[in-house]
């Protein structure tokens, strides 16, 4: 249900307003998938390893046309969409990062999730972690050191111990609180310029505080302020370096007249454009 209320909530009259031409590729679904067995303990396995084909494949050659919006959905999309621009970003030649901004890492595999959720697992698929039976092989990993989380808040101790071995940049709340965001972010973006690399971006909703974003299934306290998020969007456009996006994880269900879905739509205007008054200038450092 999320791509729809996010098209309610007029996502493609906001980009256009903004002189951007939309076309709306409709809805995927992928065929032909085999019943889970079972004694699995993952929810959906053979469904998501489905979407991961589908939306890697789709994700490729929507960047090559323009800037996708990937619309979910729950966040096991960006183990395709990633994986697909990564494909493009290389067949360019061009370096590839991902800015994953989210309360969680998503750093768990397919043997170290407790929940068995596979949305916490899509950053350790596209990083190139081990453990994922079933699923395309990634043939563009993202290198730890162009992937940066900003938003973290839940961490489970698995993940924690994996990443503690990598150069993921990571930026908790409390970073956030003590130096504000706009410093993790202007580092990160100096790094991906330094490369004239491309910059897939995944918002998780739950990146954004529940108070202002409660229509999602994994609510954390703490999160991002509307302020917060709309800088970080601001920052992303002006440094024209963002190529392609995610918007994951809105349940609609859980929303209060739609006002989850019409802060989503907010962020997704100001990271293409939207401002209220003219800037001099373009510069994130
Ligand atoms: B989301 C969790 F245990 N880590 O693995 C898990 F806290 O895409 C949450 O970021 C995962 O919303 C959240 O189930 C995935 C949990
Ligand atoms: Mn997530
Ligand atoms: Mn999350
Ligand atoms: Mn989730």
């Amino acid at each position: 249900m999320g791509p729809d209320a996010y098209r309610t909530a007029g996502l493609r009259e906001s980009l256009e307003d903004l002189g951007h031409s939309v076309e709306d590729l409709g809805n995927l679904r992928p065929q032909g998938y085999a019943p889970d067995a079972e004694d699995n303990d993952l929810h959906a396995l053979n469904e998501t390893i489905a979407w991961t084909e589908l939306l890697t494949e789709t994700a490729e050659s929507a960047c090559a046309r323009g800037f996708p919006i990937f619309l979910g959905g729950d966040h096991s999309l960006a183990a395709g969409t990633v994986a697909g621009a990564a494909n493009h970003a290389k067949a360019l030649g061009r370096a590839f990062f991902v800015l994953w901004l989210d309360a969680h890492s998503d750093f768990h595999t397919p043997q170290s999730t407790d929940s068995g959720n596979l949305h916490g697992t899509p950053v350790a698929y596209f990083a190139g972690r081990g453990g994922f039976e079933g699923f395309p092989k990634v043939q563009n990993p993202v290198k730890e050191e162009n992937i940066c989380m900003i938003g973290l808040r839940s961490v489970d101790a698995a993940e924690r111990a994996a990443l503690q071995d990598t150069k993921i940049r990571r930026h908790d709340m409390r970073e956030i609180d003590e130096n504000g965001i706009a410093r993790p972010l202007s580092a990160f973006l100096e790094h991906v310029a330094a490369q004239n690399g491309m910059l897939h971006v995944s918002l998780d909703v739950d990146f954004l505080d529940p108070s202002v974003a409660p229509a999602v299934g994994t609510t954390v306290p703490g999160g991002a302020t509307v302020r917060e998020a709309h800088l970080v969007m601001e920052m992303l456009h002006d440094c024209e370096l963002v190529t392609s996006l995610d918007l994951v994880e809105l349940n609609p269900f859980l929303d209060e007249r739609g006002r989850t879905a019409k802060l989503m739509v907010d962020l997704a205007a100001s990271a293409l454009g939207r401002r209220v008054f003219d800037r001099t200038t373009r510069s994130f450092s």
